[in-house]
C-alpha cells in the first residue's frame, strides 16, 4: 500500500509525507487529531489536518520558541506555556536552570494525553513526573485572567488562527498576556509564515503594538510548516531581544541545542524585506 497524506498551504500548493501507518485517529471536543508515521520525518502529529510538530524537525520550532526569551529575561523564574499540549516547549523551559516552575494550559487534554502515549520524544517533561512542570487543562483565556502579574515569561504555542486558536492572536488576549505578565516579563508567539501569512501578521503585529512596548518578529526554518519559514512575534515590556542579549550567558549555556546559539540568536531577529514589510507599521 503507497500511503501519503497532503497538507495544503494554499488552494495550489501543498506538502506532502508519505506514511507508514496511523498511531492514533480521532476526534475531541475542540478538533480532529491525527498522529502517524512518516518514513523521512518521524511521527507527525496533525490537528484539523494541519502539520503541528515531526519529531524530526521539532527542534528547530522548540528551541525557538523558548530559547530567545529565555536567555533575554535575566532570571526567568515563572514560565507559561499557552496551548503546546505537544511538550516540546515545556521540554526545553526547564532545561533552563533559572526556571522554578513550567506551567502549561492547553485546552485540549485529548492532545497531551495522546502525545504522552505516542510523542514521548516530545512529552517526556508533561507525563506528570518532572517536579517543575504544572499541568491545566483549561482555555488559555480564562486561565490568564485569573493568573495576573504571575509570569516572567509566556509562550503562545498555538496553531493557526482557524478554530481554536483565533483569539489567541487578538489584541483582548495581547491586553491579558500584558497583564499576566510581572513588570519586566516578555511574551513569545508563533507568528505564522511570512511568505504566505502577510495578512494575519500585519494584523497580529499591530495587535500587539498596541499592547507592547517592544515587538519584534524573528524568523526560523521548519520544513514541515508551510514554504518553511517561519517566525516568532517577542513582545516585551523592557528587554529588548538584541540590544539586551546577553551573549556570553548563551554562550556558557550547559545544555545542547540543536537549532539554537548565541549568534543564531541575534542572526534570526535580521529579517529579510518582504518579511519586514509585512509588519510595517
Ligand atoms: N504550533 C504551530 C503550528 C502551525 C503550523 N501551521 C500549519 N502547519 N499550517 C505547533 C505546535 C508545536 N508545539
Amino acid at each position: 500500500m503507497d500511503m501519503w497524506y497532503t497538507e495544503k498551504h494554499s488552494k495550489d500548493v501543498g506538502i506532502t509525507l508519505r506514511v507508514n501507518r496511523t498511531l492514533f485517529s480521532g476526534k475531541s471536543e475542540f478538533q480532529q487529531i491525527d498522529i502517524v508515521d512518516t518514513p523521512e520525518y518521524g511521527r507527525m502529529m496533525l490537528l484539523d489536518g494541519l502539520v503541528m510538530c515531526t519529531e524530526r524537525d521539532e527542534f528547530v520550532y522548540h528551541d525557538m520558541i523558548a530559547h530567545p526569551a529565555l536567555f533575554v529575561h535575566p532570571d526567568p523564574k515563572q514560565v507559561l506555556v499557552i496551548g503546546g499540549g505537544d511538550g516540546g516547549s515545556i521540554r526545553e523551559i526547564v532545561r533552563h536552570p533559572a526556571v522554578e516552575l513550567a506551567t502549561l494550559c492547553e485546552i485540549d487534554g485529548l492532545v497531551v494525553r495522546k502525545s504522552v502515549e505516542h510523542l514521548p520524544t516530545l512529552a517526556s517533561a508533561i507525563d506528570g513526573s518532572h517536579p517543575k512542570v504544572k499541568l491545566h487543562i483549561d482555555d488559555g483565556l480564562a486561565y490568564i485572567r485569573e493568573h495576573q502579574n504571575a509570569f516572567d515569561v509566556i509562550l503562545v504555542d498555538s496553531t493557526d488562527p482557524i478554530g481554536p486558536a483565533v483569539g489567541l492572536f487578538e489584541e483582548d488576549f495581547y491586553r491579558l498576556v500584558f497583564g499576566a505578565l510581572k513588570e519586566d516579563g516578555i511574551m513569545v508567539a508563533q507568528s505564522e509564515s511570512p511568505f504566505y501569512h502577510a495578512e494575519i501578521q500585519r494584523d497580529m503585529f499591530r495587535n500587539l503594538r498596541a499592547v507592547f512596548p517592544i515587538v519584534e518578529m524573528y524568523q526560523a526554518f521548519i520544513p514541515t510548516y508551510p514554504s518553511g519559514l517561519w517566525s516568532f512575534a517577542f513582545a516585551s515590556k523592557k528587554y529588548h531581544p538584541v540590544r539586551d542579549f546577553d551573549r556570553e550567558r548563551a554562550a556558557k549555556r550547559d545544555f545542547h541545542t540543536k537549532y539554537y546559539n548565541e549568534d543564531l540568536h541575534l542572526g534570526a531577529f535580521m529579517l529579510p524585506t518582504f518579511a519586514r514589510e509585512n509588519i510595517e507599521e
